[in-house]
């Protein structure tokens, strides 16, 4: 059982007989350094690995359990298995399919006899009659001109019935992300996540292993088992749900949970079960607890979002973190890990990031998406930040979400157009501008916020993959309006700007 299946009803576990199989989990340098993970991630993967383990022993299964700093440890999921296969003399492995290609081969290729079941941890997975297998994804997939999520959402709701009047969308609507934008609020109603205590013998072993990895370890306050997951489920539909539609989009310097969740960490190790979290949350709904733009986003993003995603991955193939479609080939900024940078919004989410192994939706594709796709960093390197410094990031879900969502480098397979803004956007959605060296309200000259710059720079040099893009006409007749001598200050300052950045200079 890996780090990320958690789950009692986990399809491996559910195959296996107590009286004589083994479970074999193992924390791993492996798996724990394939990328610089964030100190919060390994601890909160550590903690939660053995805590489930035993959960497991108390209910009688035989487990043998690798800590990191065990002599023996082979450092690998591999080594362990061969290793735990010939001291137990094993007729074979049996294991629910991991979350990444790069243990799926590995697996695969193992010098044991092998049984990979599949992961129907999945809502679209559970649901037999839609899409039971990586294979019916396909067959949902192939046909359609475009693939998009929306219609793939529509048809999970129809399946599972949440939010549902017979064929009827709940509210006579399907989606509600309209009433989602509101502007931040002037005071955050919610006191973000429960906190939990930390195991500190886990806490000793991150510090003394991963000592150099970005990131600040304490205070550690995730919840690490599936009683302390629900407890932070319940608190925050209590508490946080009521208004987390209205600011869905919202970002804050001195907030930074505002009215989300905090549940993906859970949900993705197993600790949380995606379809009893939509129900409890529609629920609340029908209690009259919380109004229906928070609950029907909140449900798109889980049966919606979530589940696509994970569609996408595994119907792309391994190659798919690979994908460059606009060729970008910048090297991540030293700002991303924490480099000093004038821009105040880059600042706080990269700031948040390295604090907590956390960042909403909108400050992952809106502030830091959006600058690594404006000045054209390479995606595999942007992916791989995103894998390492979110505690919530396996594969399967992070790289659709940068890779597709964020970078548009898979050509549009997920977004329809390229996630890309101003500084006006990332103005109204949050108050980091006030406190920014640059100034949001210039187009040019020496203050001018960089993103005014580079969102033209950006769009000009993708004009031949963009312009005849339906949804993008409109900038591009914006720009061409421009007064010629303008635009040429424009791009000009902008190449300027990226000459700065490339030098190695704090802009
Ligand atoms: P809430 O805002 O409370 O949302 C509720 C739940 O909806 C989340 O817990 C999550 O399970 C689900 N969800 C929302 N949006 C998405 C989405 N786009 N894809 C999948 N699930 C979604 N999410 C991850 O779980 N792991 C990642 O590695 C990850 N990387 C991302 C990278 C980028 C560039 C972007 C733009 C988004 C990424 N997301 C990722 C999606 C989203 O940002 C997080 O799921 C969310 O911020 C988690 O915080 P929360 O639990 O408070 O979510
Ligand atoms: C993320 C992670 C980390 C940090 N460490 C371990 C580990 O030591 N052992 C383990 O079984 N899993 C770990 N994980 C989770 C895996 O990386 C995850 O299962 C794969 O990336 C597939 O999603
Ligand atoms: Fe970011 Fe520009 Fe606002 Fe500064 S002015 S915080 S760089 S959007």
């Amino acid at each position: 059982m890996l780090g990320d299946q958690l789950s009692l009803d986990l399809s491996a576990l559910r195959k296996t007989d107590k009286t004589q199989d083994i479970i074999v989990m193992a924390e791993v340098m492996g798996e724990a350094s394939y990328v610089p993970h964030h100190p919060k991630k390994i601890a909160f993967t550590f903690t939660a690995m053995r805590k489930f383990a035993e959960r497991l022993r108390a209910d009688d299964w035989q487990v043998a359990y690798s800590k990191l700093d065990d002599p023996e440890n082979t450092g690998s999921i591999m080594g362990e298995l061969i290793r735990r296969a010939a001291a137990y003399d094993a007729a074979g492995v049996v294991y629910t399919e991991p979350g990444e290609w790069r243990l799926i081969t590995a697996l695969r290729d193992l010098p044991l006899r092998t049984y990979q079941l599949p992961d129907d941890r999945f809502i679209a997975s559970s649901l037999h009659r839609f899409i039971a297998s990586h294979a019916e994804f396909q067959d949902w997939a192939e046909g359609r001109k475009q693939m998009r999520m929306e219609y793939f959402y529509r048809e999970m709701r129809r399946k599972t019935g949440l939010l549902m009047e017979g064929d009827k969308p709940t509210g006579g609507k399907w989606n509600y992300d309209h009433d989602n934008r509101t502007p931040p609020p002037d005071q955050v109603t919610f006191e973000g996540p429960l906190r939990f205590d930390p195991d500190e013998a886990v806490l000793g072993l991150v510090t003394d292993c991963f000592a150099d990895n970005f990131g600040t370890l304490r205070p550690f306050w995730f919840a690490t088992d599936s009683d302390q997951a629900q407890q932070q489920l319940d608190h925050w539909i209590a508490n946080g749900l009521q208004r987390f539609g209205d600011f869905q989009d919202a970002m804050l310097n001195d907030n930074w949970f505002l009215y989300h969740s905090l549940i993906s960490f859970y949900l993705n190790a197993g600790l949380l079960d995606p379809l009893k979290v939509c129900l409890q949350v529609e629920a609340a709904y029908h209690a009259g607890d919380a109004p229906l733009n928070a609950v029907e986003g909140f449900i798109r993003q889980i049966i919606g979002w979530r589940e696509y995603m994970r569609g996408i991955y595994f119907l792309e193939g391994p190659d798919y973190t690979a994908r460059n479609a606009l060729n970008h080939e910048r090297e991540l900024p030293a700002m991303f890990w924490g480099g000093d940078t004038k821009m105040n919004c880059m600042t706080q989410v990269v700031a948040q990031t390295r604090d907590e192994a956390y960042a909403h939706h909108i400050q992952r594709l809106m502030v830091t998406g959006n600058f690594a796709l404006l000045v054209g960093i390479a995606p595999h390197q942007v992916h791989e930040w995103y894998l390492a410094v979110y505690a919530d990031a396996y594969e399967w879900v992070e790289a659709p979400n940068v890779i597709g969502m964020s970078q548009f480098a898979d050509d549009g397979i997920i977004a329809s157009k390229p996630y890309i803004s101003s500084g006006n956007y990332i103005h109204k959605m949050s108050d980091y501008c006030g406190s920014c060296t640059y100034r949001v309200q210039d187009k040019t000259g020496k203050n001018a916020c960089p993103f005014n710059l580079l969102y033209w720079h950006f769009l000009d040099r993708h004009r031949d993959r963009f312009s005849g893009n339906p949804r993008m006409g409109n900038m591009y007749r914006i720009w061409d309006r421009m007064d010629e001598s303008r635009r040429k200050i424009v791009l000009y300052e902008a190449a300027v700007w990226l000459d700065r950045l490339n030098a190695g200079e704090v802009v």
